[in-house]
């Protein structure tokens, strides 16, 4: 079956400026198009980007997809109906569902990549992509575009009987892309009803915290793992072995 890779890279301004779109074929070397780039880029490669999704009926491959999409969707491209989805950060999470790690870079990391984004440091500052150098912004995207491969092979060894649900979650992201767009709506009084209990409830643990430990500041990592570790005799769990999920 016929694969693509895809990373974007946009500001996330609203709205958001699409500074540049790596496409990989499965295996093969990866094409950054770059759209709008202080240093050049061309809109027109956005009709040429719209024939391609249009026409596009294998699998898309991407991490966080639905982000991606709704980038696209604001430019005008829609992907093909047939087109299936097949987003690495679901797959993460079908395959663990504890799984705490979601970020790209923390898996390119796993799978052996050298911190390549560190190109990347200077301009995290928004609209940071739109100004980094062309040529380590197209590094840049193109080591994303790699690693989300890599992070496919390892998710496709290990997705077993999660699979439906895995492929049914990834069918909704063009839906979650819409809605990005549109918006959703919401009913505001039963949120600000949940609010309300959501607040009094945190009230009412703090207070009983406060009760049974006397003064800590709850938002002390290390006031809140004496509380945990010390007092309430908790043992620590290593959060360190990815090789276990
Ligand atoms: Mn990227």
């Amino acid at each position: 079956m016929d694969k693509v890779i895809v990373d974007l890279e946009f500001t996330l301004t609203f709205p958001p400026r699409l500074v540049c779109v790596g496409l990989k074929q499965y295996g093969e070397a990866p094409r950054v198009h770059i759209i709008d780039h202080r240093e050049g880029g061309s809109f027109g490669r956005l009709e040429y980007l719209k024939s391609f999704f249009a026409k596009y009926t294998g699998t898309i491959i991407g991490h966080n997809i639905s982000s991606d999409l709704a980038v696209l969707l604001w430019y005008g491209i829609e992907i093909n109906k047939k087109a299936t989805i097949y987003d690495t950060g679901l797959a993460i999470k079908c395959i663990n569902e504890n799984e705490t790690r979601w970020d790209l870079k923390t898996w390119a990391t796993y799978l052996g990549f050298p911190p390549y984004w560190f190109y990347f440091h200077d301009h995290c500052e928004n609209p940071g992509v739109a100004e980094m150098d062309l040529e380590e912004l197209t590094k840049y995207n193109t080591m994303d575009l790699v690693a989300t491969e890599a992070l496919f092979n390892w998710c496709e060894e290990r997705l077993t009987k999660q699979r439906h649900i895995h492929a049914l979650e990834c069918a909704m992201a063009p839906i979650v892309a819409r809605s990005y767009q549109h918006g959703m709506a919401i009913d505001k009084k039963a949120l600000d009803r949940h609010a309300l209990r959501l607040d009094t409830e945190i009230a009412k643990i703090k207070q009983s915290i406060l009760d049974k430990c006397g003064m800590i500041n709850l938002r002390s990592p290390q006031q809140v793992a004496r509380l945990l570790f010390d007092t309430l005799g908790l043992t620590e769990v290593s959060n360190n072995n990815l090789a276990t999920c």
